[in-house]
């Protein structure tokens, strides 16, 4: 039987590995491609007991030749872009890299699929930090783009890109706006692994306080294995197109905190207000969760809440779990490895 080929850039990380498990029980032949340096260990591939079946290759997001040739070697039927330079802060402090591998990266794909094969179809990771700051209370496919760093820019462009090889030259090329999403396989850099791990490590006396930045921003937070389940129905539809994937539910950072306490059944009490807040552990009044400013960014997206009605409607897509059993997902498996 003839194989068919997927193509995960970026297949290293949280979204990554979910896809690339969900394609191999869907019988792909599944090659992931990153950069060597972002491998590491295969975590995650281990976590989900997938290594033995993937196809590893190196490749680089800002080495067109790399691309070039990956995609002469597979004769691919998908290809999902998911490389990027994906944390927002860091792109303060990295803007023109950023810019080349999160921007210049999805065109760099795009034109290997014009000069390769055009049947070859794209789909691009694109980020709710494209809405950025909106007035609306819920946002969609429509909502006006006020991007806030030089993450959600570079990302705009890579959107626009898609849009224009879309229509251009007719290739599938669609775009999934995807709001937050995370899992027990979220980088530890990100806020709600961050607190899920951390809160677990205070709760087994592993650690004994846990620093953050600005707690009152709002985000509209999934389920990561929900949100790679929408990419590939939006690679299945007959017209390329771009959907909003999110919950239409929003949460502040302190809502995550507060949720995890529970679950731990740490009880705290909240002191100061902004830069001053601070959570004491009820059992011993001690300080456990501070503010340290040097986890502020230079500018803020404050809310987020996306409507997915679309995805709705078209893909018949919805998610699966709440945010109160997100956060239980997550604190469980952190508390189950700690306990290891
Ligand atoms: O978890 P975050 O770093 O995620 P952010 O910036 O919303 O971006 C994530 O979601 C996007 C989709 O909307 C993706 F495109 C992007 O690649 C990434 O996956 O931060 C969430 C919020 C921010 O408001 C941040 O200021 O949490 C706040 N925060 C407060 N203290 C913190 C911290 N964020 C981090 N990472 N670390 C802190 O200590």
């Amino acid at each position: 039987m003839k194989k068919t080929f997927a193509l995960i850039t970026g297949g290293a990380g949280q979204d990554g590995s979910y896809l690339a498990d969900f394609l191999i029980k869907k019988g792909y032949k599944v090659v992931v491609a990153d950069r060597r340096s972002s491998r590491a260990d295969n975590w995650r591939h281990k976590f989900l007991q997938i290594e033995d079946k993937l196809i590893y290759e190196d490749f680089d997001l800002v080495d067109f030749d790399s691309i070039f040739r990956l995609l002469k070697k597979y004769n691919f039927k998908e290809i999902y872009n998911l490389a990027a330079q994906s944390f927002v802060k860091s792109s303060f402090e990295t803007p023109i890299s950023t810019s080349e591998i999160t921007g210049l990266g999805a065109l760099k794909i795009l034109e290997a699929i014009r000069i390769v094969n055009k049947k070859i179809k794209f789909y691009q990771a694109s980020s709710s930090e494209m809405i950025g700051n909106s007035f609306l209370k819920s946002q969609n496919e429509n909502t006006f783009f006020n991007p806030q760093s030089p993450y959600a820019i570079s990302k705009i462009f890579a959107h626009y890109i898609t849009k224009n090889y879309r229509d251009s030259y007719g290739i599938f090329a669609c775009s999934g706006i995807c709001f937050n999403h995370e899992s027990p396989l979220r980088g530890e850099n990100f806020v709600t692994r961050k607190i899920s791990k951390s809160l677990s490590e205070i709760k087994l006396g592993l650690r004994k306080y846990l620093e953050l930045g600005n707690l009152d921003s709002r985000r509209d937070w999934g389920y990561a294995k929900d949100y790679v389940r929408a990419m590939w129905l939006m690679m299945q539809i007959k017209k390329a197109d771009d959907f909003v994937i999110a919950t239409n539910k929003t949460h502040s950072i302190k809502d995550f905190i507060n949720e995890a306490c529970k679950y731990l059944r740490l009880k705290i009490k909240w002191i100061g207000k902004g830069k001053y807040q601070r959570a004491i552990n009820l059992e011993n009044n001690k300080i456990i969760i501070k503010i340290n400013p040097k986890f502020y960014r230079p500018l803020e997206v404050d809310y987020l809440r996306g409507n997915y009605n679309k995805a709705r409607k078209i893909l018949k897509w919805k998610p699966s779990i709440t945010f109160k059993n997100l956060v239980k997902l997550m604190v469980e498996e952190d508390l189950k490895r700690l306990k290891k």
